[in-house]
């Protein structure tokens, strides 16, 4: 009787069965690995932009390997449309959005536990919206990281009449613990209003806006104002700035 039923499902159980052999295997491999006093440990990684100044920004990128090594190579993925413009004390290749940066012929060893510090530049996309790096894999194991928290301006370029407003908004990509101060940049082809924003643990995710004003001048081209947006208290982890680019539209 087994064998006629097998027409339907038979296909399925052979799958199965091996499946169940692979889980079995796994199984077995777990069972005879090292104890956790003795596994090797993971890498770790620690990202944050230190300066960011619109169409670029610098970070600092803390890598540790976890176990001891002669060698190493990090991958990630950057925000789409950035490119990476140096990688300092280490070499790097990108394609598309997947970068890999690899050791010096100076800094390839780190012994157990150690770590290695990076500068890596960046030019933003024409967005500027600047999503930090999700992930950071090391040996084909994504190492223990947390991305960093940041502003998020909307639009990121806009375009302000001569004589006239405009308006953007402003809200943090997650909540924080305490109150967030945002200062606000101005300038003299667009100035913006108000000066600085508070987001609190409840409000974080709703967009305030900030009034982008283009005073009437004696030219007939039409400037860019940059505009930081900058975290003005200090918390761990701070919350990555980010601009407006406010592109004025001469009256002619
Ligand atoms: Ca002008």
């Amino acid at each position: 009787m087994e064998n006629t039923t097998r027409t339907g499902t038979g296909r399925q159980r052979p799958a199965a069965a091996k499946l169940l052999g692979v889980l079995v295997l796994i199984v077995g491999m777990l069972a005879a690995a090292p104890t956790p006093a003795s596994a090797a440990a993971p890498c770790t990684v620690d990202y944050r932009v230190m300066s960011y100044w619109g169409t670029g920004f610098q970070s600092q990128l803390v890598f540790s390997p976890g176990t001891a090594v002669t060698s190493w190579s990090v991958s990630f993925d950057v925000a789409d449309q950035q490119v990476v413009a140096f990688a300092m004390y280490g070499g790097f290749t990108q394609t598309g959005r997947h970068v890999t940066v690899s050791n010096a012929s100076f800094n390839g060893a780190i012994p157990a536990g150690g770590s290695i510090t990076l500068g890596i530049g960046v030019h933003t996309n024409p967005t500027l919206t600047n999503v930090p790096v999700a992930s950071f894999v090391y040996n084909g194991q994504t190492c223990v990281y947390t991305p960093q928290p940041y502003l998020i301006a909307t639009p990121a370029r806009p375009d302000v009449p001569e004589g006239g407003t405009a308006t953007a908004t402003v809200r943090l990509s997650r909540a924080p613990a305490v109150n967030i101060t945002v200062t606000v940049g101005s300038g003299s082809v667009v100035t913006a209003s108000p000066a600085s924003l508070v987001f609190t643990p409840s409000t974080w995710n709703t967009p305030q806006a900030i009034t982008l004003r283009s005073p009437v001048d004696g030219d007939a081209v039409g400037q860019d104002q940059y505009l930081g947006l900058n975290q003005q208290n200090y918390t761990v982890p701070m919350y990555v700035s980010t601009a407006v680019l406010a592109h004025q539209v001469d009256n002619g």
